[in-house]
């Protein structure tokens, strides 16, 4: 198998009862049209017979659908006209559906009803799931809604068909300055993201290229969105504040200038024109060399809005990104700090954006590292809609070659209680809109699949991608049913399978951070480069502000009120309480918010300096044990993706020895203090490159020095 049916495989399942042979469809709306042949086209596989669809009889003259057993798909509405005995769950939110069995005639019929035309599809791959997840679909009363209207993905992909941060090929939407022309992958992944209840892509890069407005692109934009409607999937795209200049030939982008806001009331009509469910902009400005409105003293309000006021109209939204910080930081300035500068920016502004911008929020206030504290930012915006940004595509978190299941690290945002106003407020409440009462709100996951048949490359980072959808629908799920869902239906539901799957995945982003960056390091990458591999000194010293400081002494940031940048502040004062003491603190983001001796005790009396070298050597060690749990499932799953993931796996055993014996190295060097159990810096056996004899090769000096065996 190449994995490129993900989780929709639809293996045989050994029916516990017969299912209806017929089917009624009562709307004609494209996106229950897709749920019907989505029905006929699991039932088929699952259980080797598709149901027939047969016509609305009996049904507009109100007289009820005839004595067989039928799937009943259609909104809430029709259901009710045709099978007036039955009655819709209270409560059903915009997308949500019900299923539900119902006695009609002496026969059991399976209603699939939908709040909206979505609905009816997002039921229909709910209740796929249902019958491959349990092999029966008895008594079923299901009612389920979406958390939050926004649940989009965003690709990061550039028109000449490249990906930021994307591991999995090349760009299924561009190429060559150009959209497609065929984008036979763009219908696939929007019915992948439509069974996970997801309903917008941003297409495009958040480096926005002005092109992205030109009138050749907005017509192959047409294109994409007339492939995604049938899966109730709206476009979106990033645009580049400046592009009045650098695309319209202007003297000015000023947002205030009526000619810039002629230009862009023009191109959003074009943008409509061709895509008239068209879902909005994101914007990514005044960050990291992308021009915005501070070039004319503005604020991000000033800009958000005058983009949302020509959105409106048409129903669409501006996400603005409050990924917005300096990268030229003094690293001498004790108080400053990157991790700061969203709220900084956006708090002062709460109240100030129209009510279709939504401000777009990094889970962590640095940049998707390996542990990072909730954004205080989530607590900071009472008047103003939210979404949270995430990163499927695994940027900082090995990328395509490790595995890393990213979703018990967004459930430890998700479920993190601000204590804003003294009360519960989990992060999840707040972007819901249920925490502030506000009417928009959601989610936005980086997740830049690309070209390659299986998607993202690693087999099972596909699990990302999959938890992401399940928790945008419903955060309060566990990250454990979630993975044994998803490897239920995309390896089989042998119970051996998923459990070796389940001992890789869970505790995979424990083990990732155990060999890279415990107790709040962050990743320890590179910072201006790849952002891969063991590279301490690099995210040190630079302007980026991804700092540790660690010095001869001791290590971490004070981002403390008493002594250091203040960060802490930022949050409702029960939780810049518990950050601030060293005694409350949680070990595992105390150098996020400390500066502490190496020789610092941790809560369970182990030195900071030895909890680094530990860990390291616990992670590479338990990088190891994923090898033999994937080789239990030899024989059990395809030969294809077995070898694969093997693949990966052995590699990520190897490549955490390299992770711990840099970093491990690092700190031996900066503080100076042995390692308790006599590993660091002894490698019996071990042969490095530079010792052996070489013939036409020879040792060169490596920078930085952490890179290499003995720094050559
Ligand atoms: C960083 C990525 C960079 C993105 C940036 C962003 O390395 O490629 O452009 O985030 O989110 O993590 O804007």
């Amino acid at each position: 198998e190449s994995g490129a049916k993900a989780w929709l495989r639809y293996a045989p399942v050994k029916l516990a009862a017969p299912l209806p042979q017929r089917m009624v469809v009562l709307d004609k709306a494209v996106t229950v049209r897709s749920a019907a042949f989505e029905l006929r086209r699991g039932l088929l596989s699952m259980t080797g017979a598709a149901p027939v669809s047969v016509p609305v009889s009996g049904y507009v003259s109100g007289l009820g659908l005839d004595a067989q057993p039928e799937f009943v798909l259609g909104t809430v509405t029709e259901v009710r006209k045709a099978l007036p005995g039955w009655h819709a769950p209270v409560g059903l939110k915009l997308d949500g559906y019900a299923l539900e069995t119902f006695r009609n005639h002496g026969q059991t019929d399976l209603i699939i009803a939908g709040r909206t035309p979505r609905g009816v599809l997002y039921g229909t791959f709910a209740l796929l799931e249902t019958l491959g997840e349990h092999s029966e679909l008895k008594q079923l009363q299901i009612a389920s809604s979406p958390s939050a209207p926004i649940r989009w993905a965003d690709q990061w992909d550039n028109l000449n068909g490249s990906i930021e941060r994307g591991y999995g090929g090349r760009s299924i939407f561009f190429n060559d300055g150009h959209v497609r022309a065929n984008l036979a992958r763009v219908g696939q992944y929007a019915r992948l993201l439509a069974s996970v209840g997801l309903n917008g892509v941003d297409v495009n890069n958040v480096n926005a290229s002005p092109q992205m407005l030109s009138p050749e692109t907005i017509a192959g934009l047409g294109r994409i969105a007339d492939v995604m409607r049938p899966w109730g999937v709206r476009v979106a795209i990033s645009v580049d504040f400046r592009s009045p200049e650098t695309l319209g030939g202007m003297k000015t982008f000023n947002p205030k200038d009526p000619q810039v806001i002629a230009w862009w009331r023009q191109k959003v009509n074009a943008l409509y024109q061709a895509i008239p469910d068209f879902a909005g902009f994101t914007v990514k400005a005044d960050s990291e060399g992308q021009a915005g409105p501070s070039q004319y003293g503005l604020t991000p309000a000033a800009a958000a809005n005058m983009l949302a006021g020509l959105l409106r109209p048409h129903g669409g939204v501006v996400m603005y990104r409050a990924f917005v910080y300096n990268n030229h930081l003094d690293w001498n300035d004790k108080k400053a700090d990157r991790a700061r500068a969203a709220y900084d920016i956006f708090h002062p502004l709460d109240g100030k954006f129209a009510s279709n911008v939504v401000v777009q929020i990094k889970n962590g206030p640095i940049d998707f590292q390996v542990r990072e504290p909730a954004s205080p930012l989530y607590a900071g915006l009472r008047h103003t809609n939210e979404a949270m940004e995430l990163e499927v595509t695994q940027e900082y978190l090995g990328q395509a070659r490790q595995t890393v299941y990213l979703v018990p690290m967004w459930k430890k945002t998700l479920d993190f209680n601000m204590h804003a106003e003294n009360r519960d407020t989990p992060v999840k409440s707040i972007v819901e809109g249920k925490a502030f009462h506000r009417p928009l709100g959601g989610y936005a996951a980086v997740v830049n699949v690309g070209l390659d048949a299986n998607w993202l490359r690693n087999p099972l980072s596909m699990a990302n991608l999959w938890g992401y959808g399940q928790l945008a629908w419903n955060p309060d799920q566990s990250a454990e049913e979630i993975a044994s869902n998803w490897a239920r239906l995309t390896f089989g539901d042998d119970p051996r399978i998923v459990s070796a799957v389940d001992s890789i995945l869970l505790p995979s982003w424990h083990v990732y951070e155990d060999y890279t960056g415990p107790l709040g390091l962050e990743t320890l990458t590179d910072i201006t480069g790849a952002h891969y591999g063991p590279a301490p000194q690099s995210a040190e010293r630079n302007g980026w502000g991804m700092w540790f400081r660690a010095t001869h002494t001791g290590v971490g940031m004070d981002r403390t009120t008493a002594t250091g940048t203040g960060f802490i502040g930022q949050y409702p004062p029960k939780v810049a309480a518990m950050y601030e003491s060293l005694k409350t603190c949680p070990d595992d983001l105390l150098l996020f918010m400390h500066h502490v001796p190496y020789t610092h005790r941790l809560h369970d009396g182990k030195t900071v300096i030895q909890y680094i070298y530990d860990s390291h050597y616990a992670g590479a060690i338990a990088a190891q044990k994923f090898v033999d749990e994937w080789k239990t499932l030899h024989g059990l799953i395809d030969t294809e993706r077995y070898e694969q993931v093997l693949g990966i796996q052995r590699y990520q055993a190897a490549y955490a020895i390299v992770w711990r014996d840099g970093i491990t190295r690092y700190f031996y060097k900066m503080s100076g203090i042995a390692d308790d159990k006599g590993r660091v810096g002894h490698y019996a056996g071990r042969v490095t490159g530079a010792q052996m004899q070489l013939r036409g090769y020879s040792p060169e000096k490596v920078t930085p020095w952490e890179d290499a065996s003995d720094g050559k």
